[in-house]
């Protein structure tokens, strides 16, 4: 059981023991087989919802160690809305900006964690995440899109906050541990420099209460009951990138791309409407 007096007053928990270290390496192989077999249809994967082209990912959602964490936080009943994998490659510039979570993914209140599970060690070195311990409580801060090349999220957007300024803190964790962030927390992270990669997994799970503004989006039931209905449930994958499973994922990214880009027609422009090309 990891300390929850800690993430109400920071915001953030960490290291928190969920799979071994092998079952990490075994999952972050087959990521990196598919990226390298198939390069474009990976790019395509790998941005928002890879567990719907995945039966492996979709048990790793639903492990027991991530939920009772999670369930500590956001209490019993619980939605996944989306899962994001963050692939920093050995020797490459690709960073994320200084953001808050909450500000374009438009659900209310804003009681959402994301559990972040690395697949590979994550550390200074190879550009793990950081966070301001405590920036949750501040309330949603002003952001600027910068749409820059090789920052990681879809719409660059970075807080108007000078974090200089602030006390930071790394995230470091072994293959196998996760963190849990809040969604206004700030946190951002650097390039990886080093020869192996980062590779983090996003899973974004709320409580069933919470409500998604600008239309309706798919959420799947992990743990629990949902009285509320504010979510449409996804079908689960049977087989490995199969047709179907395309099908649900890319409906499953529309809904998301309604809601996440409805006013940012460059995003579209930019982003070449390839819908979420990597971790909102
Ligand atoms: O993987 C990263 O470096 C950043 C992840 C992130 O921004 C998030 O999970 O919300």
């Amino acid at each position: 059981m990891f300390p929850i007096s800690k993430f109400d007053r920071n915001g953030f928990a960490c290291p928190i023991p969920v799979m071994k270290s092998f079952e990490a390496a075994a999952l972050a192989d087959q990521i990196l087989r598919f990226q390298h077999e198939e390069p474009e249809k990976a790019a395509r994967a790998f941005g928002t919802n890879t567990h719907l082209l995945f039966p492996s990912l979709c048990a790793v959602i639903q492990r027991e160690q991530i939920l009772d964490a999670v369930e500590q936080v956001l209490g019993r009943n619980l939605l996944l809305w989306s899962a994001s994998f963050f692939i920093k490659s050995p020797k490459t510039n690709s960073f994320v900006s200084w953001h808050q979570d909450s500000t374009y993914w438009g659900l209310e209140p804003p009681e959402i964690v994301t559990a972040w599970l690395a697949l590979t060690p994550s550390n200074r070195e190879n550009g793990c995440m950081e966070v301001v311990p405590g920036s949750h409580l501040r309330g949603q801060v002003s952001h600027h899109d910068t749409f820059g090349d090789d920052n990681m999220l879809s719409r660059g957007q970075k807080v108007s906050v000078d974090i200089s300024r602030e006390k930071t803190e790394a995230i470091e964790l072994e293959a196998g541990q996760m963190s849990l962030h809040h969604v206004r927390i700030f946190h951002g992270s650097k390039p990886n420099h080093t020869d192996i990669p980062r590779i983090g997994f996003a899973m974004r799970f709320i409580p069933t209460q919470v409500k998604q503004k600008g239309g309706r989006t798919f959420a799947l039931l992990v743990r629990g009951q949902d009285v509320f209905n504010n979510f449409d449930r996804p079908t689960l994958p049977r087989a490995e990138l199969g047709a179907a499973e395309w099908e649900m994922h890319q409906e499953s990214l529309k809904r998301m791309n309604t809601v996440l880009f409805n006013d940012a027609a460059q995003a579209t422009k930019v982003k070449g409407h390839q819908i979420l090309k990597r971790g909102e």
